[in-house]
């Protein structure tokens, strides 16, 4: 019953989209939970926490590279997914705010403007001395320099552990609130507070939800309408339904 076309937000309503490594997959991506995710060769707690890096840097840099140099590979490009969310920013006659819990670059290089990286993006760095950001498209390592304040040895990804605030939560939170339509696409909903984002949305009182997943997430029961297959067949097929209502 949940998998028949849902109605429509208004033309002009706002539509808030969160993302998760599942649209990212049909371009040559890993997942992290899928039986052939990263954490299935690699655990949380050595890589991805604040405790590791304090603990190992060089192991957590050294995961960070490998996933950095797997994103620049010249065969990683933005699928048929990415592009209709990107038309759709541009054809819809409302507000289009794309949440992406993705830390590669495909939204960006799929012409998605309006877009948050809650997790933050693995292509920029952090220095711990001076907390400036930058673009990072190389390897990092303890001999890494910080082009703001020359410090050596304090430079890390700029990406949010497990234990660590997501960024731009306040403005997140208050676009959900007001949305009309909330999409989610490609995410197992097994990390929080993305997975918690249905919620809000349904507690603002108007918003239409939808689930675009390969398969059930864990919290599929908290969507009004659901519709399962590859990112790259179901959300241009959505993508042109909604837009189809307003042509
Ligand atoms: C925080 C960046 C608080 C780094 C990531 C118990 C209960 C509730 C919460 C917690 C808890 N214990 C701990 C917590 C908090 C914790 C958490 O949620 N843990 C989980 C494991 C229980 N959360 C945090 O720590 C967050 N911070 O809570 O801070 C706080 C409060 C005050 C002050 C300070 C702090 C921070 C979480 C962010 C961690 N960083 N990534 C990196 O990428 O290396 S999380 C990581 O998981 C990625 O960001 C990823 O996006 C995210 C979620 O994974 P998914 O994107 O959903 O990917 P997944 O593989 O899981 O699923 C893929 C889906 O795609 C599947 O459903 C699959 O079927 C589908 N799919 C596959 N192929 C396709 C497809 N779909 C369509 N088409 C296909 N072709």
């Amino acid at each position: 019953m949940f998998q028949k076309d849902g109605p429509l937000p208004p033309p002009g309503g706002s539509i808030v989209i969160l993302t998760g490594a599942g649209i990212s997959k049909e371009s040559g991506l890993e997942t992290f939970r899928d039986a052939d995710g990263i954490w299935a060769q690699v655990s949380i707690e050595e890589v991805a926490t604040p405790e590791a890096f304090a603990r190992n840097p060089a192991k957590v840099h050294a995961f960070y590279n490998a996933r950095r140099r797997g994103l620049l590979d010249a065969a990683v490009q933005p699928n048929a997914a990415h592009r209709a969310l990107a038309h759709l920013e541009q054809a819809w006659p409302g507000q289009v705010l794309l949440v992406t819990q993705n830390i590669d670059d495909l939204h960006e290089r799929a012409g998605s403007r309006a877009l948050i990286h809650m997790h933050g993006e693995i292509l920029r760095s952090l220095c711990l001395a001076c907390g400036e950001t930058a673009p990072w498209p190389d390897d990092m390592s303890l001999e890494s320099a910080c082009a703001a304040c020359d410090t050596v040895g304090l430079m890390r990804v700029n990406v949010v552990w497990f234990g660590e605030m997501p960024f731009e939560m306040e403005r997140i939170y208050r676009t959900l609130a007001d949305c009309d339509l909330f999409v989610s696409i490609g995410t197992s909903g097994a990390v929080y507070p993305a997975a918690g984002f249905v919620q809000e949305a349904r507690l603002g009182g108007r918003a239409h939800t939808v689930e675009l997943n390969l398969e059930p997430s864990e919290g599929h029961s908290l969507f009004a309408e659901r519709h399962y297959g590859p990112a790259s067949e179901v959300v241009p097929a959505y993508v042109e339904r909604l837009l189809a209502a307003v042509a």
